[in-house]
Formats: structure tokens, sequence, C-alpha cells
């Protein structure tokens, strides 16, 4: 019999143990014994973090219950697993999703209030797991969450990293980056598993063995090897049905200590293989959509692709006589090209080390792989020069060369490609010094490519994969991100979900789409005024910490317009911002008009070398402190920066929006998801013809949406045209002042021309049409400060966005992978 876990049994085995009673007496009586024998506190002494430590200790006692349960099912049933490795996992906290999926957060709130402890208030003590960058990451944890409620046997394989995502303050109004520190008091939700671990080499040489009658074959022999160790984590599904496993790997050196250097003296020398080896999982590359070109990177995404590879051959083996069958049991998702390098690992590891013939291996490893495309910007795609990858990964180097022979001979041969068409289709790329490229290696290795919403699939076969599409029609389908509802409806909206619940009966929770019975309440008076009264008051909470973080007042009566994501170019903040200056200079010129209320509320972070990221982030504090500052406006317009953006604050943020900010120039963003989790809790959404946006305005209807600006292929025209700002400039005198007032230094009078190369940009040649869309922009949130005015309507509006978000839930994603891609799941399984 296979052992999938080590179960708390006695010796024997024989005995199990109690079941875990779920009433608020023996919660309390639990969670005081964890204070007390597991923290070594007593209940009069103990701190707040105390308590959390012992509440998520007890709830985690009932969580492995049904990890144990989960794991014996799976290795009962003998169905497909789903492996989903990805560089990032932006899961937050986990204790009140925990705690919720399970169905126990009211007699956990019960139990500690015995103590006179406050629920919400030790929950904000939980360091979120800052393991991911920005809307990449944070799909992978949405896709955990959502497979452990759907019933998928789903793995997540990542990077136990030391210091997550960077934290960020702002100082005179400049972004600062300071080290992250989730683990320094140790993480409760994660078991080491020294059992599992792998070694992971790196460089050395390759070399040919001829033995006599028999083929040749080839021998990697490393320079180095680190090990990789496992942890896991319990991700828990809805109502506890099922708990799935996400395992983090984390570099250790195989000889902790070089005892030799140390005798002679050398104290530091005999440290610096470990430092080596544990650098490649200390920290997490603060880079979203950009391709950070180190070679630790690629350090990085070679160590967590082999160990996870290792690890799920070494499973497959423990239950299968061999190998040939591995794509009828495992699914193996690649999470955009960070983990590319797999197809060819996989490749070595069936022929070098499974001895595996070529044509079967490449069976094997296409039917077993699908990769997802989530960004068609060239700077975020990878490529790796070949000196670097060849010195780091030389047989794996050699078996991207013998893959492309082979893509290349079949495109040739069969399809007549000529030279041109060879070299677009090639997994080199010989025009820029000689580079690997990560998205078609990870392309020509799987049976199935998804792009992450209709637009940018479709993108995606006219742009980046033309050729590739040509040559395999099939391969290429979409699948639209989705965003689980427990997190970012039931957990971040109490308020919401038990006014929806009153209104419909709580199915809704188990099935998000009967969300759409509320949708026929958008035309009653006494549910409309219910639903506002919501909203005002996670509208009042977000005011309160704006006044405590950044000792500014915002009215809650006024629109709160939120755009809250990584900055980038592309996102065009830059837009709201110089739209915030001429509301500004309007309100000022014209003050006896019927301005409504706005405030303006930006959070987000820049990869610490994008130079023109930080200069927004700058330009938005700064234009914050003067208009905030100026009795002119009264409080008819303010501007906040909240720091430090994050998954607990977006949890605040997204219910207390009334209005959400989805304006990217048209083409560039792959989906977003930030767009869904406010719409679902009733903001109207401000946005271009861009990701997801579309499908949004097909379920929510055009009345109910404000769309704007240029469509992706007038903006590809544009391009082409090489437009550019100025003649728009000269004829808007709006966006000239605002440009005007930007340059004259009216908001950085201590350095009067820090924004001149942003403004000189547009001037120039307006790349992300931030000229060219201005003017839709602008009477756009005109026509929003009119409707906000008439209530009824506006509110209408807001319940129908919920009612009509049901299908962007991450449970309706991933019903759509595990049926079209990894043929997985409860539906596959008899
Ligand atoms: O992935 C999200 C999309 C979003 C896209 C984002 C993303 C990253 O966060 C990082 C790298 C990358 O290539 C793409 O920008 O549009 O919603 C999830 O698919």
């Amino acid at each position: 019999p296979v052992q999938t876990h080590e179960a708390p049994l006695n010796g024997n085995g024989v005995l199990k143990p109690e079941p875990r009673l779920n009433d608020p007496d023996t919660l309390a009586r639990q969670i005081v014994e964890k204070l007390t024998y597991s923290i070594g506190k007593n209940p009069a002494s103990a701190r707040k973090y105390d308590w959390l430590r012992a509440t998520t200790l007890a709830v985690r006692d009932r969580i492995m219950d049904h990890w144990f349960e989960s794991a014996d099912r799976f290795a009962e049933e003998g169905g497909k697993r789903v492996c989903y490795l990805s560089m990032e996992f932006l899961i937050g906290r986990m204790l009140r999703d925990a705690i919720n999926n399970l169905g126990l957060t009211e007699p956990v709130r019960e139990a500690l209030s015995r103590y006179g402890v406050e629920l919400d208030m030790i929950e904000l003590l939980e360091p979120d797991a800052a393991l991911g960058n920005g809307g990449l990451g944070r799909l992978a944890a949405c896709f955990m969450e959502s497979m452990a409620s759907t019933g998928v046997p789903g793995y997540g394989y990542g990077i136990r990293y030391v210091h997550g995502f960077f934290r960020q303050e702002i100082a005179d109004g400049a972004q600062v980056e300071l080290p992250e520190t989730w683990l320094v008091h140790g993480n409760p939700w994660e078991f080491e598993r020294r059992n599992a671990s792998y070694e992971i080499g790196f460089g050395g040489k390759v070399s040919t063995i001829q033995e006599p009658g028999r083929p040749s074959r080839q021998v990697w022999r490393p320079a180095e090897r680190v090990l990789a160790v496992a942890y896991d984590t319990p991700m828990v599904g809805w109502r506890g049905r099922q708990v799935n496993t996400l395992r983090l790997w984390s570099a250790q050196a195989l000889d902790p200590i070089l005892l030799d250097a140390f005798n002679s003296g050398d104290h530091i020398g005999a440290l610096v293989e470990s430092n080596k080896a544990e650098a490649i999982t200390r920290v997490l590359y603060p880079a979203d959509s950009h391709q950070a070109g180190q070679e630790l990177r690629l350090r990085q995404e070679y160590f967590f692709s082999s160990a996870s590879l290792q690890d799920i051959i070494r499973r497959h083996l423990e239950e299968n006589d061999n190998l040939s069958n591995l794509a009828d049991k495992v699914a193996i998702q690649l999470n955009d090209t960070h983990p590319a390098v797999s197809v060819a690992e996989l490749m070595r590891l069936l022929i070098d080390v499974h001895g595996f013939e070529w044509d079967e291996a490449w069976k094997i490893t296409r039917a077993t792989f699908s990769y997802t495309n989530h960004t068609l910007l060239p700077e975020a795609l990878e490529h790796w020069p070949i000196h670097l990858f060849e010195r780091l990964l030389p047989r794996q180097m050699q078996i991207i060369y013998a893959i492309n022979t082979g893509i290349i001979r079949e495109a040739a041969q069969e399809h007549g490609y000529d030279d041109g068409q060879v070299a677009a289709i090639s997994l080199i790329d010989e025009g820029n010094g000689r580079r690997v490229r990560m998205g078609q290696l990870a392309f020509v290795g799987s049976h199935a490519v998804n792009g992450v919403s209709a637009l940018h699939t479709d993108l995606m076969k006219q742009t980046v994969f033309r050729d590739l599409h040509a040559l395999y029609p099939d391969r290429i389908q979409n699948k639209t991100n989705g965003v689980t509802p427990r997190r970012w409806l039931m957990e971040a909206n109490p308020g919401l979900t038990g006014l929806i619940t009153e209104a419909i009966g709580p199915g809704f929770l188990d099935d998000i789409e009967k969300i759409i019975e509320i949708d026929h309440l958008a035309d009653d008076a006494g549910f409309r005024e219910r639903f506002a009264a919501v909203k005002r008051q996670n509208k009042e909470r977000l005011a309160n910490i704006i006044g405590e973080r950044m000792a500014t007042s915002v009215d809650p009566g006024a629109i709160f317009d939120i755009q809250v994501k990584r900055i980038h170019e592309y996102k065009r903040q830059f837009l709201n911002i110089i739209e915030a200056i001429a509301l500004y200079d309007q309100i000022r010129s014209h003050p006896e008009r019927d301005w409504t209320p706005r405030v303006k509320i930006f959070a987000g972070k820049a990869a610490p070398s994008y130079v023109q990221a930080k200069e927004i982030i700058h330009l938005a504090n700064d234009v914050g402190r003067v208009i905030n500052a100026d009795p002119a406006v009264r409080d008819l317009l303010k501007v906040v920066f909240i720091p430090n953006y994050n998954v607990s604050l977006a949890e605040i943020i997204m219910p207390a929006a009334d209005l959400s900010e989805q304006i990217s120039t048209a083409g560039l963003e792959a989906s977003g998801t930030g767009n869904m989790k406010f719409a679902l809790n009733g903001a109207l959404t401000i946005g271009t013809l861009d990701g997801a946006n579309v499908e949004m305005l097909e379920h929510v209807g055009e009345d109910n949406i404000f769309i704007f600006g240029l469509t992706a292929s007038e903006v590809a025209q544009r391009r082409r045209e090489a437009h550019s700002g100025r003649s728009i400039i000269d004829n808007e005198p709006m966006l000239r002042e605002a440009l005007d007032a930007i340059s004259s230094g009216l908001f950085c009078p201590d350095s009067p021309s820090r924004f001149h190369s942003l403004v000189s940009n547009l001037y120039n040649n307006d790349w992300w049409m931030i000229c060219a869309d201005f003017r839709a922009y602008w009477d756009t949130q005109r026509a929003l400060d009119g409707l906000y005015t008439q209530q009824d309507e506006w509110q209408a509006k807001a319940v129908h966005n919920t009612a009509r978000m049901g299908w962007f839930s991450s449970d309706r994603s991933i019903r759509e992978y595990a049926r079209d891609i990894w043929k997985a799941g409860p539906d596959r399984e008899g």
C-alpha cells in the first residue's frame, strides 16, 4: 500500500485521533490548550499575537483531518492529478479563508470572545503570504482555492521565498522599498517534509557514453548541486470538502558548512556554499510583466521546475510500474514561461534517467504539459542568452536544440516553411545575440496553450504565436480568468454577503452563478437602499484607514474612484492623474458649477528599477499633497495614494469602491482580475475595451459599464502611423493646461523639473495613447458625475454588476481547464 502521508497514528497505526468538534466550547478549550502547551502562555498574560497563534493551531488541527481524507481519496480513486507550476502564489492571509471555508468563523469568534479576544483584531496580525507580484500570482492563489472547492485534485508547486514581495513606504512622495519578512515569527501553516527533498544540479559538463552493443547516451555531471526541500501548506476548499496541497521548495546546501575551511580559519569561506545555495530561494524578484534577466532568476526557475518534476515522477512511480502512462495520471500546467524549462527537464529525466527513447519521451512530455500565456508585452517575454543557458544547464540546452531541430524539420518538410517562417517559429532567436525563447519552448512542449481572456487569446493568435498557431492551429484556446468568491465576496464583504443571503437564501454560496437571482432587485427601492448602506459602511471603513494612515480626511459621501494595481505605463495611472489635475483646474476656474465630490484613490507598487513607474507614484503623491491642501476645492476633490498595496488591503478596498478604474491601453492588459473583484462588490467600471473588460461588458450589459477610448486595433493602427501627442495637446486646452501645470513645477516646487520626461514623452510619441484617449476619458468621467447624483440609477447599476458577475468566478475558470485541458476532476472520475 502507498503511504500518502504521515498519519498521526500511534505506534501500531491503530489509534486514530478523536475527531475535533466545532462548537464554541470545544474550540475555546482547545485554543487555550494550544496557548498553554504549544505557545507557553496563560490566558491572562497572552498577547494578541499569542491568541492568533493558538487559534491558528486549533484550526489547523481540524484541517489535518480533511487533508488526510483528501489524500487518501485521491490515492484510492487513482484519478488524474493536476500540478500547477507557478513561480508565484500571492495568497495573503490564511486564517480567515480557512475558517470561512470550514464554516468555523462564528464558532471561533464566539470561542475567543469568552476570553475577551476579538477575532477581527487578531486576524490582522497574520502576515500576508506575499509570494507574488500581482495578477499572475494572485490568479494562482485563486486557482488553488477553486481547485479545492470544485473537487480537482490540485497540487501547487512553487518557491518558498524567505522574503516575499517588498514592503512599500512613501517618503517625501517617493516609493521606498523595504524587505518583507513574513517568516520571522515562524509559519504555523507549513509543514517541512524532509523526506521529500531532491538534488538539483547546475553547470558542469555533458559527456557521451558509448558502451559496446548499446546506443550512446548522454551523461550530465553538474558542477554544483543544491538540495530542494519541500514545505507543504494545506489549501482548504469551500465547506472543507477537500483540502489540497501547496508544495513550496526551499534551497539548502548539501553540506551546511565546509568544515575543512572552517578548521583552517576561513570562517566566512566555510559558509560560502551554503549562502550560495540558499540565495536561490531567498527573495522574490519584484518584476511584474517584465523579464528579470539575471542568472539567479534562471536558477530559481530551473530549481523549482526540476524539484517539482522529480517529485511528480517519484509519486507516479510509487503508484505505477513505469512512466509511460504519466500523461494519463498527471496534468502539469505551466503558469507563464517561468517554469518553461520544465519541458527540457522532463525530457532529460525521461531519457537520461529513465531510459526512454526520444520519440516516446516527446509524446509523453507534450501530453503532460499545458501552458498559460499572460502577456503580449515584448518586455515581459522571457528569453535567455544562449551562453548563460548553456553554462548553467548544458544538457537542457542540448535537448532544446534537438527539440528545435524536430520542429523545424516538421515545418519545412511537411508544411513547406521558408527560411523566414522557420526563423519565426524557432526556439532560438538568432537576431538578438542568440537567445532561447521560453514562450516558444512552452508552446511546442504543450498539448494546449491558453490565453486569459477572449481578446488576449485572439491577439496571441495574431501576434506572438502567429506562426506557431499556423503550424498547430488546434493548440491555442481561451480560458478567461476568474476570482474566488469566497475570499473576494464572502470574506471581504460580509455585509453584502449577508444582504444577498437575506434576499435569495444561501444557495449562491455553493454556486456563485445563482447570484443572478438578485438581478431583479435592482428595481426594488428598499433593496437598493440596503445595498447602498452596505457600500456606505465599507467606504467609512476605508475612510478611517485613510484618516489613520495618511492623516487625510475623505468624505464617504463622495464618489470613491479607485485604481489599485501594479504601477505600469500601460495601465495608465498617469491618465487618471492628468484627469484629476484637469478636474482640479476646472473646479478652481468654475467654483459656481455643481461638482460631484470625488475621492481619487491610488495604490500599487512599482518595480524598483522601473523609473517611469516610480515617477508616476511620485506624481500621484505630489498632486495629492497640493490638491488636498487647497481650500479652493473644498471637499470636492481629494487624491490619495495608499502605501503598501497588498492582498489584505485589497480586501478592504474592493468593497469600498463606487468606481473601478480599468483604463489600460487597449490590447495590453491580458485580462485583469481586479476589474472582476470590484464589479462583484458592486462598483461600476470605467474602462477600455481591453482584457476581460470586453467580456464583463457582455455580461453586465452596456448600460452598466462605462467604456471609452481606442480599441486594440485602433491602437495598433496609430502605433504603425507613429502617432504623437503634440497635435492632440495643441487642440485640447484642458489637457494642455494639466500638462503645463505639471511641467511648471506646481506640484513639486522643490524640484520643478521632476516630471519633465514623463510629460515630454506624451508630446513626442504618446506610446500609451494617453493623449489620444484623454477627451473620451474626461467626458465619460463627467457623465459618471451626473449619474452619481441620481442615486437610484447608480445603485441599480451597481446591483446589476454584482448580480451578473457570477461567471467571473475562478470556479468556472477551473472547471473549464479541468474539462478542456486537464481532462481531470470530479466530472472525469467514475
Ligand atoms: O496576469 C494576470 C492578468 C494580467 C497580467 C498578469 C501578469 C502578471 O501579473 C505578471 C506577468 C505577466 O506576464 C502577466 O498582466 O492582465 O490578469 C493573470 O492572468
